[in-house]
């Protein structure tokens, strides 16, 4: 009795993490010091500006509120530069025929991320139908892992919490997801998002059946 599927953007249905990395490490250089793709790890699934402060902080340096907007506007200027030149290959492997396999089973479909800039994504990608709600960073106020972001998808919806499933590749939308009452889907590393109720690899690795089953 599954009647929604909520999907997060980055990790889930296109890496941009690639992008969000190279930009910060940009960003990074040029306050002298280097960003690596290991402290980038702490960056998925979080704000621009919590973001922001954890590049600061792995490289020791402190910054005014008004250097802050200033660096986290330049480091998205890098970033949509990079998001422009998208394309639909770029959709990982399953995901657009995992939602589309979803919706012809009568599943509402929804998109939860903390992007600012998914609308440009989902354009790129030319996948913006694929959902009957788009709730991204521009609709929120709290951060995962508060839940709101996910159950303002559940109420665009019409669908009660417990009957939508999350799939999320961060550990903060993870814990999202549980605290809205919702069933979690990892993407990724089962060790690392061990509070999801199953975790798989990618869409492609996951079938209607296996969420029918889910505890
Ligand atoms: P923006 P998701 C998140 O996307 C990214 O994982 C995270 O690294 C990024 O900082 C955040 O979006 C905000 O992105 O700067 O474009 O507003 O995983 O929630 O889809
Ligand atoms: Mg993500």
């Amino acid at each position: 009795n599954i009647k929604a599927c909520i999907f997060d953007l980055d990790g889930v249905i296109v890496d941009t993490a690639v992008y969000h990395y190279k930009a910060w490490k940009r960003l990074a250089a040029g306050l002298g010091f280097d960003f690596s793709e290991h402290d980038n790890e702490r960056l998925k699934g979080v704000s621009r500006m919590r973001s922001l402060e954890i590049v600061l902080e792995c490289g020791g340096v402190t910054k005014t509120d008004a250097e802050k907007e200033q660096l986290a506007a330049q480091k998205n200027t890098w970033y949509t530069e990079m998001i422009n030149q998208m394309t639909p290959a770029e959709i990982l492997p399953g995901a657009q025929e995992f939602v589309q396999s979803c919706r012809d089973a009568g599943i509402k479909t929804a998109l939860g991320s903390a992007s600012k800039n998914s609308m440009t994504i989902l354009n790129k990608l030319n996948i913006v139908n694929l959902f009957d709600a788009i709730i991204d960073g521009n609709k929120v106020s709290k951060a995962k892992p508060d839940p709101e972001v996910f159950l303002k998808g559940a109420e665009e919806l019409s669908i009660e919490p417990q009957f939508c499933v999350v799939f999320e590749d961060a550990i903060a939308g993870v814990e999202a997801a549980k605290a809205g009452g919702m069933k979690a889907v990892g993407i990724g590393d089962a060790n690392i998002l061990h509070e999801a109720d199953m975790v798989v690899s990618g869409l492609d690795k996951v079938t209607l059946e296996q969420l029918e089953i889910l505890p």
